[in-house]
């Protein structure tokens, strides 16, 4: 029998809907909603490929020395449930760390932390986004107060100026590109683009800042010095809307055009232009990726972006605003459902007593931790921390749609944690890189197979539907742990039949999601957050007339310039920049199997400037040794202009030769955040001399 199921796309934040068009459990048709966008790319068209594909994990299984057996869930849960106990009562329960997942629907985080913070009793608990959009959001709440988008994916296209630094959208939200950017451009509206490579919206660009890698915080800063000295501020919107003013513009005096050009190479002139572009046009969006984000200053590049808007009154009205773009599917929920270490669902810091005493009341619990947890950055490589060192040492990991044998920066580091970690549990979809390393793996069931909600990039909330059911024995999220909750003896914190039992709970714990039943959200309808009541249509646009800041105000954060934690040198010449693919997806669980995906990027690469790759008898083609001072990769030399001399690319999603053995794990200090961004490197052609 044929049946026709509206979902929600697994791949992006853009969230689109497609209809699955299925028989006999099987999907046989992927098409866009006739509603809308009515827009779909090709990763999505393919996603039967990765749903049904035979390497699926069906059974759970468990160790059996080096390979693995296949075992019951009742025999697998037994297992984790006793050793997690055992070690929590040995080693107390921040020896543990969990990590999970940007795949997870708003359901499935919530149920997810609440088993962490209450059966457990830690806040050890991170997501994806630590190492993605944790320094929009610090930077966010300290200035703003909350860390989403401010306006919608819509407003967009009708903004007059579309400002995007560190961000490529073409290859990471299609839809956005395809739709939205390009129709502004379309409608005469203009672009600005900051970044170091030529990436196909810089080619669109009316104004394209080509800054040294890293340099972003002097060519804002001197924005802002443009934008005071030529009095181009919204005087009455900083007096009646911000606080720190004086003190933002005492910090930009040194920050002149030509300073800034010394450091970022771009033009004292084009910094000028793109400064008096900014402030004079009217409404300006301003859309920001992992380009802003992961470098070691990550959180201070982003208040430099916020400092402009702020200067020039660019939030808080329709066709304005603030854009830090999610990346997958759900990261928005995880970080505001609380898969973080320091808040609690809704973006409640842990360390606030109403919170606490919220959450125990709806919880039903006498106590839960107070502490701030470790991030995941950290308790990762403090698996490897010495006996009595002082530092919390992690005996055990549960690690749930995350992969990060393949994500995390110096990866020789990571799989070392992963090798010796006292007890690893994984929970995919897939046999990853570092289920490799597991003691137990359990089978979870893709999107396809889930209902739920996710939060789309501009906070919208969407509504998924199972087209078929579980395939084998995998099984959703959200009921692997509610039965872990059940056999660690808490079965009454975990009373759900269904996902709307959970979302039900959800719409209690937050405010903000309490008018967005299920039913609402029938037929594409799609709810942008807050929407504090059932009959409150949701909130597109934010922030107009107060911040949630105590003041009610937005705060100028002044913020200085500090080079990257690994500069080129003579051993080192290269600077290497990472990120992302069209055709494939983060870690390629979901597009590695995929013929079509595959055949058009089969194999790592490296993009370098035609003049570095003549210095070295490069041709377009080579196999390219690439290494840094913790590891080496062979990437296939892409011979172009898209990126400058001294400067190369590689995406990070392969797993052969996988960059991540290469890049920093140099944190920012506020975000935690690796600098995935930026690692000094050399090169050398496979057989050859010149190094
Ligand atoms: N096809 C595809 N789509 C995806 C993903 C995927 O893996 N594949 N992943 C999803 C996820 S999780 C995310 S977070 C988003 C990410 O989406 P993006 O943020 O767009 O992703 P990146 O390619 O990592 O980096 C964006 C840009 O930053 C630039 N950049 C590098 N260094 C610097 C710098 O020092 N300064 C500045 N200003 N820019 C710099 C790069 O040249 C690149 O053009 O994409 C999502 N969508
Ligand atoms: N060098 C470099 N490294 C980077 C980046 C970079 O720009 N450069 N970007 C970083 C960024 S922005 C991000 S977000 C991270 C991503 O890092 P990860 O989150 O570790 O990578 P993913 O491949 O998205 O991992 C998702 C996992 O979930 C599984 N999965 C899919 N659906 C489900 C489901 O429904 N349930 C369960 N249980 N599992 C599921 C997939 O098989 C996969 O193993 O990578 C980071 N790493
Ligand atoms: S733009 Fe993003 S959400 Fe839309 S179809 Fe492509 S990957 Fe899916
Ligand atoms: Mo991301």
């Amino acid at each position: 029998m044929t049946k026709e199921t509206l979902t929600v796309c697994p791949y992006c934040g853009a969230g689109c809907l497609m209809v699955l068009t299925t028989e006999n459990n099987y999907i046989k048709k992927v098409s866009p909603f006739m509603k809308g966008d009515k827009f779909l790319c090709p990763k999505a068209v393919k996603v039967a490929d990765f749903v049904h594909n035979p390497k699926r994990l069906t059974k759970p299984l468990v160790r059996d020395n080096n390979t693995f057996k296949e075992t019951t869930w009742d025999n697998a849960l037994n297992i984790i449930a006793s050793r997690l106990s055992e070690i929590k009562d040995k080693h107390g329960p921040d020896s543990i760390g969990f990590m999970g997942s940007g795949c997870f629907t708003n359901e499935e985080i919530y149920i997810y932390q609440k088993f962490v913070r209450t059966v457990i009793g830690t806040n050890n608990i991170d997501s994806c986004a630590r190492i993605c959009h944790i320094p929009s959001l610090k930077a966010l709440m300290r200035s703003i107060g909350s860390a989403t988008m401010s306006n919608t994916m819509d407003e967009i296209e009708d903004t007059k100026l579309i400002f995007i630094a560190g961000y490529n959208p073409e290859v990471c939200h299609p839809r956005l590109y395809f739709k939205k950017i390009k129709t502004a451009k379309n409608k005469g509206h203009k672009i600005i683009v900051m970044d170091p490579r030529m990436t196909s919206v810089a080619k669109i660009a009316d104004i394209f800042l080509q800054i040294r890698p890293g340099t972003e915080i002097p060519v804002l800063n001197a924005m802002a010095n443009v934008i005071i000295k030529e009095n181009l501020i919204d005087e009455r919107f900083i007096n009646n809307r911000t606080e720190g003013y004086e003190e933002l513009k005492t910090s930009v005096e040194k920050y002149t055009p030509e300073f800034a050009e010394n450091i970022s190479g771009v033009s004292a002139k084009l910094i000028i232009d793109a400064a008096r572009l900014y402030a004079t046009i009217g409404n300006v969006v301003t859309l920001w990726g992992m380009g802003m984000t992961q470098h070691i200053c990550g959180v201070d590049n982003v208040s430099a972006l916020i400092n402009l808007l702020l200067l020039t009154g660019n939030i808080g009205r329709v066709n304005t605003g603030l854009s830090p773009v999610r990346g997958q599917n759900n990261v928005q929920g995880a970080s505001f459902i609380g898969a973080l270490p320091d808040i609690f669902p809704g973006y409640k810091y842990v360390t606030d007593p109403d919170a606490q005493e919220k959450f125990k009341k709806l919880w039903a619990v006498e106590s839960l931790p107070t502490k701030e947890g470790l991030t995941s950055t950290e308790f990762l490589p403090n698996v490897l921390a010495e006996e009595g060192s002082g530092i919390n040492k992690i005996r055990a990991l549960y690690i749930a749609g995350e992969n990060p044998a393949l994500s995390q920066a110096n990866l020789n580091l990571i799989r070392r944690a992963l090798m010796e970690v006292d007890f690893l549990v994984v929970q995919d979809i897939f046999m990853t890189e570092t289920a490799k390393f597991a003691d137990v793996v359990l089978p979870a069931c893709t999107f396809a197979e889930k209902a739920g909600t996710y939060i789309r990039l501009d906070r919208a909330v969407q509504l998924l539907n199972p087209a078929i059911s579980p395939l084998g024995e995998s099984l959703p999220d959200w009921k692997i742990i509610k039965m872990l909750g059940h056999k660690m003896g808490h079965a009454n914190l975990f009373p759900y039949n269904t996902e709307s039992d959970i979302w039900e709970e959800i719409r209690k714990a937050i405010p903000d999601m309490a008018g967005i039943t299920y039913e609402r959200l029938t037929d594409g309808n799609a709810i942008h957050m807050p929407c504090p009541d059932i009959c409150h249509p949701g909130t597109p646009v934010k922030y107009t007339d107060k911040f949630p800041r105590p003041s009610g105000r937005a705060l100028f954060v002044p913020v200085n310039y500090r080079p990257p934690a690994e500069t080129p040198n003579e051993e080192y010449p290269f600077t290497l920049i990472t990120g992302r693919d069209a055709y494939h997806y983060n870690t390629s669980t979901i597009t590695r199997f995929v013929p079509y995906l595959k055949q058009r990027t089969d194999r790592a690469y490296l993009q370098i400037h035609p003049k570095d790759a003549a210095r070295y008898e490069i041709l377009d083609g080579d196999d390219v040794e690439v290494v840094s001072r913790r590891g080496k990769v062979v990437l296939r030399a892409s011979v172009t202009e898209e990126v400058m001399p001294g400067v190369v690319f590689a995406p990070f999603h392969f797993c052969e030769d996988p960059i991540n053995l290469v890049t920093n794990n140099a944190l920012d200090p506020l975000s935690k955040t690796p600098e995935y961004k930026i690692t000094a490197i050399k090169i050398r052609k496979i057989d050859s001399d010149i190094t």
